[in-house]
């Protein structure tokens, strides 16, 4: 397949009508289809929120591109050949090999999931009192650097914050932001740059920019962490848009972008295709024996971190699968179908279209909802009446409240995200996902926002529930 579609550099979005999937289709599950009393009723049932559903009542989920890929036949031979051994298991070392030849590090620390790497890189680097500077927060990053004493602050560039501005680059870091954050009183240990970054709308940071990152970092003696989750869909929109990178492999752009950091945290649950698994990377011996010691209290042991040796081996296998362009060139050209046909029916969406995911402009499509009436979780409530279709609210609450003063955080971006897993679902499954949703825009002007009637105290996003305020 020819890489030769015009870039977004050349001029808006283009529609490459020549993709198409580059696999064939073994086994299929049965989707529910449901009526909308009955949605309605999951929906109370639920308290207004879409992860309190059960998936038994979605039709189409796009709640996340979490762990809900499809393996392929290649991963699930691979979980016969998983090594249970409690130590020393055939397929870390597997695993270990095969991160070190795609991601570059010296050191990998297997994890249950990303958030798993999050917390021991948290705690083995940051002190009470330590600012972490970073392109955008994510919810579980931050927490983790909350809780180990941090600070986050966003130094993301002011286009992320605009749904509208369509910088093929909307991930960097603004370098002023960043310099003034390095230059300040408090110490940074290191900053935390995602690819992409997910909260902008699954934006990409180019190898231009990480460069400069490190050389900022280093002049200020800071680290820097990469979160790599997204690091081949990064790698594909770096090859599609940065100048003189268009005839570079996707495993060349990805060892560029992870050797601009001291070491990653992961969650294989998204690029490597797996429905469980992750892993954290450092380059130094030191703080790789630190991690390790870390992993045996929280995660299990330094060769299994959490997880079985089966799983081991399907992440492996995965990570190959995931820098094959044939793959990551069809898994973002669905992403951006999508966006497209949204676009064609008039539904505001985060531009340039990002990743794994068309984000919704919920402040666009309801704009007479105030951010504390939840305007993205209204919208995410209603798009799953329509057609069972599920997503997730990015806007309000998710945010949560600052730890400092107790207020909600009003961020910029109020978007519900649609969220695609990988190998999963078809043309004219999204393509009636755009139908639905076109309607729910339709119909905006009738609808009233929510009240939260239950919010715990960690990712409130997760666990709230909500109540329809009267029409
Ligand atoms: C999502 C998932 C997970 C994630 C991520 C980035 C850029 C780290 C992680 C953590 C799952 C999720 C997590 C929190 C709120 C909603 C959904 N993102 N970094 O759907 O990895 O989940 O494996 O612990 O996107 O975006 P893990």
């Amino acid at each position: 397949m020819a890489f030769d579609r015009p870039t977004e550099r050349d001029g808006g979005t283009v529609t490459d009508t020549g993709w198409f999937e580059p696999y064939k289709i073994k086994t299929v599950e049965r989707i529910p289809i449901t009526t909308r009393q009955q949605r309605a009723t999951a929906l109370d049932a639920a308290g207004w929120n879409t992860f309190l559903l059960r998936s038994e009542d979605v039709t189409i989920d796009l709640l996340t591109d979490s762990g809900t890929s499809a393996m392929s036949d290649r991963q699930w031979a691979a979980l016969m050949v998983g090594d249970e051994a409690y130590a020393g298991s055939r397929n870390f070392y597997r695993l270990e090999e095969t991160v070190r030849r795609y991601y570059g590090y010296r050191h990998m620390v297997p994890t249950h999931q990303g958030r798993g790497a999050e917390h021991i890189v948290s705690e083995l680097l940051i002190a009470e009192g330590d600012v972490v500077p970073g392109n955008m927060y994510f919810t579980t990053t931050r927490l983790h650097q909350e809780l180990a004493g941090g600070t986050f602050v966003d130094v993301i560039g002011d286009d992320a914050h605009d749904p509208a501005n369509r910088d093929p680059f909307k991930g960097n870091v603004d370098l002023d932001k960043l310099e003034k954050v390095l230059a300040g009183e408090a110490r940074v240990p290191y900053v935390s740059v995602a690819a992409t970054v997910n909260m902008a709308g699954g934006q990409p940071i180019s190898l231009e920019n990480l460069h400069a990152v490190r050389e900022l970092a280093d002049r200020h003696g800071a680290k820097v962490i990469l979160d790599a989750t997204r690091a081949v869909e990064n790698a594909f929109f770096i090859k599609e848009r940065e100048p003189g990178q268009q005839d570079r492999s996707i495993e060349e752009i990805l060892l560029e972008t992870c050797s601009y950091s001291d070491g990653c945290t992961m969650s294989g649950k998204k690029d490597s295709l797996v429905n469980i698994g992750g892993w954290l990377c450092v380059n130094d011996d030191d703080l790789a024996a630190q991690a390790k010691n870390l992993c045996v209290v929280y995660e299990g042991l330094h060769t299994y971190g959490g997880l079985a040796g089966r799983d081991m081996e399907a992440m492996a296998v995965g990570i190959e699968e995931s820098v094959d362009l044939d793959h990551i060139r069809a898994r973002i050209l669905q992403v951006r179908e999508l966006g497209e046909q949204l676009q064609a029916a008039g539904v505001p969406i985060v531009e340039p279209i990002g990743g794994h995911a068309v984000f919704l402009d919920a402040k666009r499509i309801y704009p007479h909802i105030p951010q504390d009436a939840f305007p993205a979780q209204r919208l995410a409530a209603e798009i799953f009446l329509d057609s069972g279709t599920r997503t997730m609210e990015r806007g309000n609450v998710s945010a949560g409240r600052d730890p400092a003063t107790g207020a909600n955080r009003h961020p910029a971006l109020e978007l519900v995200r649609l969220t695609i897993p990988r190998r999963v679902y078809t043309s004219r499954h999204l393509a009636a996902v755009a139908r639905s949703v076109g309607d729910v825009a339709a119909r905006a002007a009738d609808t009233p926002g929510l009240e939260m009637v239950y919010e715990p105290e960690y990712l409130r996003f997760f666990q709230a529930r909500f109540r329809p305020l009267a029409g």
